[in-house]
């Protein structure tokens, strides 16, 4: 990662007069406050209740507001809110039946609502142009065509997408089916959707948002408290992990560097499970893996570390206290879900993703996001190829490209295969610093315009987003 030094050094060597001055978009170096890790039970967000149910939809209504969230044990922090709740309810879906969301805006900022991975029509997916201003509603319909999936929703207004992100607008939202259902995979209480983001937090429970600045939030939260421990029994988990920072990247592992099974990714379940001892978890990905804690015996507690944290508070994410003795009945299958066939790729693309010094802004191939442009224009029905580049290597940023409307097949990564959890379908891939991702899409199902972006949240709210237009 990038520090200030080079950032120094690099912008005077370039001569450059930056319009977003860099050390906002690049960020500091203080820390947050010490919280003793593990001394907060983890919260699992509520299902949200819908309002009414008619024969084919749920009907939902959430106000989005400012509340105050208890982060730091006993002290009371301003956050951004879906319903008073941070994070927001988990919106529970069946594939099938339709869920239509009313969020009315009660802040005193505009605001926009995605619903990350769905497969929804143009008009209810988010764009962030599409502004629920103050005061005013918006309803949102998903048809949830697609096969079950750890969908999230979380703000999108262009340029406060990140802060609001930061500051709270962001939920769960499991997609389930029957044939998901049929597998046998841990379920109800041993299900457990988990929201890992870092944040920078003062002493007074204040949360600090500089833009870009990723070095300062060294405080880990999994569903919105600091590095919690979760009582489990000695049985097997279904666990989602979603990486819901702006910047940070986590690689996971078991204290015991034991291994567990990969089975789901962004776009739901992998084709069969992955055995693995460590998985990486990028911007806006999910990652399922169900974990058995019988080996373990009662009285065991289990750190999950993360590999690419420098200290103790963002190495530690949270524990695992094995309480109780317990009979399970679930199973992880050989066989999961097939990939889907995309069809043969009839048209080749080409993406590029890098920092613009000169402008101050992180753009796609050279340019700043403008909704009154369409960067890529799309046949409805075609397969694809995109061949996603990420050119910074001096600085050397990662960068993470995420899709709206589709879920793509990952086909290789500096030409090598990739593996794990990025064998299933994905809506997000990350691309190292030089690096280029092969990703092969089809566009079906809706025509209109959607966008793409880099789902390092400080990169596209500076504009590191195009705009695709698909029609007939
Ligand atoms: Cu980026």
């Amino acid at each position: 990662m990038l520090n200030r030094r080079d950032l120094i050094k690099l912008t005077a060597v370039g001569g450059a007069v930056a319009a977003f001055p860099l050390e906002r978009i690049m960020g500091g170096g203080e820390s947050g406050p010490r919280v003793a890790a593990f001394a907060t039970a983890l919260h699992i967000p509520p299902a949200a209740k819908p309002v009414h149910q008619s024969a084919t939809t749920d009907f939902y209504f959430v106000g989005v507001h400012e509340a105050e969230a208890e982060i730091l044990p006993g002290v009371k922090s301003k956050v951004l809110t879906y319903d008073g709740k941070f994070p927001g309810a988990t919106i529970h879906a069946k594939r099938g039946r339709e869920v239509a969301v009313t969020y009315v805006n009660a802040m005193a900022e505009s605001t926009v609502v995605h619903l990350h991975g769905a497969h929804v029509a143009a008009a209810s997916d988010g764009h962030p142009t599409d502004l629920i201003k103050s005061g005013d509603q918006k309803q949102y319909r998903y048809p949830n065509t697609q096969q079950a999936a750890s969908l999230w929703y979380h703000a999108h207004a262009h340029h406060s997408e990140a802060e609001q992100v930061y500051r709270g607008l962001a939920g769960m939202y499991l997609l389930h089916d029957e044939a998901e259902r049929s597998l046998g995979l841990p379920e109800g209480e041993f299900d457990v959707p988990l929201l890992l983001r870092d944040v920078h937090i003062d002493a007074a429970g204040k949360l600090v948002y500089t833009a870009g600045g990723f070095e300062e939030r060294r405080t880990l939260l999994v569903n919105g408290r600091v590095q919690p421990y979760f009582r489990v029994s000695a049985r097997k988990y279904r666990l989602r992990f979603y990486n819901g920072s702006n910047e940070r990247a986590y690689r996971l592992r078991l204290a015991d560097t034991s291994s567990f099974q990969l089975i789901g990714s962004d776009g739901g379940l992998l084709p069969a499970p992955v055995t693995a001892t460590s998985f990486d978890l990028w911007p806006g990905e999910r990652v399922e893996a169900v974990i058995d804690f019988s080996r373990y015996p009662v009285g065991t507690q289990l750190v999950l570390f993360n590999d690419l944290g420098d200290v103790e508070s963002t190495q530690q994410v949270m524990r695992f206290d094995v309480t109780r003795t317990a009979t399970d009945d679930s199973r992880v299958p050989a066989v999961l879900r097939p990939l889907q066939d995309l069809g043969t790729p009839t048209v080749h693309r080409e993406v590029e993703l890098k920092l613009d010094l000169q402008r101050g802004a992180f753009v796609i191939d050279g340019r700043i996001f403008d909704p009154a442009r369409v960067d890529q224009q799309i046949k409805l029905g075609t397969t694809e190829i995109w061949t996603i580049r990420n050119a910074d290597t001096q600085p050397s940023i990662p960068h993470n490209l995420h899709l709206h409307l589709v879920q793509f097949q990952v086909l290789d990564r500096n030409g090598k295969p990739v593996g794990g959890h990025e064998s299933g379908p994905k809506d997000t891939v990350t691309i190292p610093p030089g690096g280029n991702v092969r990703i092969k899409v089809r566009f079906d199902g809706h025509e209109g315009r959607y966008v793409y972006h880099c789902h390092m949240l400080d990169h596209s709210a500076t504009g590191m987003m195009g705009q695709m237009e698909i029609k007939r």
